[in-house]
């Protein structure tokens, strides 16, 4: 028997059109036999975060049902960012499309090249926003903590604005 998981996929773009980025990776989730999205925060624009010298992002968090492992799912993701041209600059700089699983299920998973919670979703506030607009109330499974009471009690105080779209503003 098929079983549908919840999890929770954090994408950003700041490299050429950051908008139409997100919306192709979202398209090309969904097309995906395995993934269905359950919802989509809106879309905020970003400060970059880590590495300062580059320009700000657009993020957005979807939530999906998935009948694919942890692994497959993270396969899924990097395969969908390559297609999408992305190319490994440096770490934590500018970049077309990055697709992060976050959560998975109340499943925690520690190992090389797959850590989920995602090992920094607890302290980006451009990831505890987004998620705060979809699931306010889903538990950290390693902390404890609802996603309200991370951003209570966060440090991070990078700026998140939510994105309208220039031809709609
Ligand atoms: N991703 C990073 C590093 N810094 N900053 C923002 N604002 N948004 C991101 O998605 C981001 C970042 C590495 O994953
Ligand atoms: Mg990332
Ligand atoms: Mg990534």
């Amino acid at each position: 028997m098929e079983r549908w998981k919840r999890s929770y996929l954090g994408l950003g773009s700041n490299v050429n059109d950051r908008q139409a980025n997100i919306i192709e990776a979202i398209k090309r989730l969904n097309a995906i036999p395995g993934i269905v999205i359950v919802n989509r925060s809106s879309l905020y624009e970003t400060e970059p975060i880590g590495y300062k010298d580059q320009d700000w992002f657009i993020n957005a968090v979807i939530g999906i049902k998935t009948t694919l492992s942890p692994g497959s799912l993270l396969d899924v993701c990097l395969g969908i960012e390559d297609e999408m041209g992305r190319i490994r600059r440096i770490e934590k700089g500018p970049r077309e499309i990055d697709i992060d699983v976050l959560l998975y299920g109340d499943l925690t998973v520690d190992e090389a090249g797959l850590r989920i919670p995602h090992p920094s979703m607890h302290v980006r506030r451009f990831v505890l926003v987004p998620l705060l607009e979809i699931a306010p109330d889903i538990c950290h499974p390693l902390l404890k903590k609802s996603v309200k009471a991370l951003l209570m009690d966060l440090g991070d105080t990078g700026r998140v604005d939510k994105f309208l779209s220039p031809c709609l503003s």
